[in-house]
């Protein structure tokens, strides 16, 4: 990729680590902030690097036949900025122009203020947050370290505290996130395989040499203008946003601690399930695990409904979970539910109903611009009544969701207000409701009688994803922070 030693790493490669430390950092001064951030620069991973690396790993792991290839470790570090830090890094504003409705805006504001927008309000309200919220200790700066070995972890976390408080820094909130383990590995907490549909970019990922508008060896993944996540580079569907040429190479960063009501969240998707069958809606031998596959639209292992409607199937050994899911032939819903999670948050091919109801978004590509690179892991232990106290119900644990995009409003904002908490999103004759999966209190429009289909019938479920905390950050290219650390 052109530029690939200037972008951070996390943003396009991804640091693809097991443990992972987020320490949100609250600067003294002016002073011990560059200065801080004149040695940090030099341990901060490039799109290079962390490329390079994950290509060895992969071979590696091929070669090893699906083993981890252990030996091959890495320790990578990215830093990014809230609006306030760099006002008071650069000693003024980050960007002379905001105009309204701009990622600029957005991103001055934080996402505190924009809590109405986001549907942060009532249990999600900023007053009940751990950090971001009003009551919280300011957040300047977001220092990311991630590793393969727990201990390798607290080895480069030990060295970053003492830089931290050497130049007058403090930790305002530290958030861990690691991978789950053993079967749960790659699974979040409810139980879903996660991370596998990811957009390929322009100029990174390689095109299919027989479908190039897709990924090689990773069929239904679309290549995607590079200007869609890094600023200053060529999109294909947005107008420029007009940010000041500093940030090019940059990535604007969305930090979000989802909190997750595992055993709530199930014995409800159990009482719904009843509720269903009392009514006829459901096929008699339909099970928890298969109302819960149609909520997210993938099954456990992450096998689309769309494909397998009847139960799971496990990927053959080695093999990645199936991306290439078509909603095109489903466009009621009847068998991936237009409620589902993934229809909510990638509708792909299932827009267009005919064509005098065509929704705009549903026009050729237009949906790539909506697109963010999710860079999530899970934080807290699994729930799991036989384990110990952190394995309980009330233990802290979900997703510390994390993405990355070039426009706060048109991706990450868009995605949230405009389909996940929208009822009106895909616009139906009758409601869809809100993302059956992470979306709050509400009703949702559920498919009855299979592919052949009945009347939808509507199910009023509750809330089991809680923000706890949420940031917006700037991540900048590797010479943008070493201007932002000489002044
Ligand atoms: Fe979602 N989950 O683990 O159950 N997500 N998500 N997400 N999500 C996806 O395809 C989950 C959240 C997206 O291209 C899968 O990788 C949970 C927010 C997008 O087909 C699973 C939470 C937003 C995709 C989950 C959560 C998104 C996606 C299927 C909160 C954006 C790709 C696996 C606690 C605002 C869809 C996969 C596509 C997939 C889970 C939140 C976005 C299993 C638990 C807040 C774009």
């Amino acid at each position: 990729l052109r530029r690939s030693t200037e972008i951070q790493g996390d943003i396009l490669a991804g640091f693809r680590k097991d443990h992972v430390r987020l320490l949100l950092l609250t600067f003294g001064n002016q002073r011990g902030a560059r200065g801080w951030l004149d040695r940090l620069r030099h341990r901060i991973a490039t799109t290079r690097d962390v490329a390079a690396f994950n290509a060895a790993f992969s071979r590696a792991r091929h070669n090893s036949a699906g083993d981890d290839p252990s030996g091959l470790r890495s320790v990578w570090r990215s830093v990014s900025f809230t609006h306030d830090g760099l006002t008071l890094l650069i000693g003024g504003a980050p960007c002379a122009d905001v105009p309204r409705g701009s990622t600029q805006e957005a991103f001055a504001q934080g996402m505190a203020k924009r809590a109405e927008l986001l549907g942060d309000t009532g249990q999600n309200d900023p007053a009940h947050w751990l950090f971001g919220g009003r009551r919280n200790a300011p957040v300047h700066a977001v220092l990311t370290v991630a590793a393969d070995r727990s201990e390798e972890l607290s080895a480069a976390l030990a060295h970053e505290r003492e830089e931290i408080a050497r130049h007058g820094l403090a930790v305002a909130f530290e958030q861990n996130g690691a991978t789950l383990e053993g079967e749960r590995r790659g699974k979040e907490h409810f139980g879903f395989k996660d991370g596998i549909s990811q957009p390929a970019v322009a100029g990174f990922d390689e095109p299919d040499p027989e479908h190039p508008e897709h990924q090689r060896g990773k069929p239904g993944t679309r290549i995607i203008a590079a200007g869609e996540f890094v600023v200053g580079h060529p999109t294909d569907h947005r107008l420029p946003s007009w940010l000041p040429e500093w940030m090019n190479d940059g990535s604007f960063h969305v930090v979000r601690r989802l909190a997750q009501d595992v055993p709530g969240w199930w014995a409800q998707v159990a009482d719904q399930l009843r509720a269903l069958k009392e009514r006829g809606a459901v096929p008699e031998e339909a099970t928890t695990e298969w109302l819960a596959a149609r909520l997210v639209g993938r099954w456990r292992s992450g096998a689309p409904v769309a494909k397998s409607p009847d139960a799971d199937v496990t990927a053959a050994p080695g093999a990645e979970p199936d991306n290439d899911i078509s909603f095109d032939g489903d466009f009621e819903g009847r068998v991936t539910p237009l409620c589902s999670h993934i229809r909510k948050v990638n509708p792909r091919d299932g827009l267009t109903v005919d064509a005098e109801a065509q929704e705009p978004l549903a026009l050729k590509g237009a949906l790539d611009g909506r697109r963010i690179m999710r860079r999530g892991i899970p934080y807290g232990l699994p729930f799991d009544p036989a384990g110990g106290a952190g394995n309980g119900p009330d233990a802290p644990r979900g997703l510390l969701f994390v993405s990355y995009q070039a426009d706060l409003i048109a991706q990450f904002e868009f995605v949230q207000r405009t389909w996940v908490d929208s009822g009106d999103f895909p616009s139906r004759e009758k409601p869809v409701g809100r993302d059956a999966m992470i979306g709050r209190e509400g009703v949702v429009s559920f498919p009855t009688g299979g592919a052949e289909g009945g009347d939808p019938v509507e199910l009023s479920l509750r809330q089991f994803v809680r923000t706890e905390g949420a940031v917006y950050a700037f991540a900048p290219s590797l010479s943008a922070l070493e201007r932002l650390a000489k002044g």
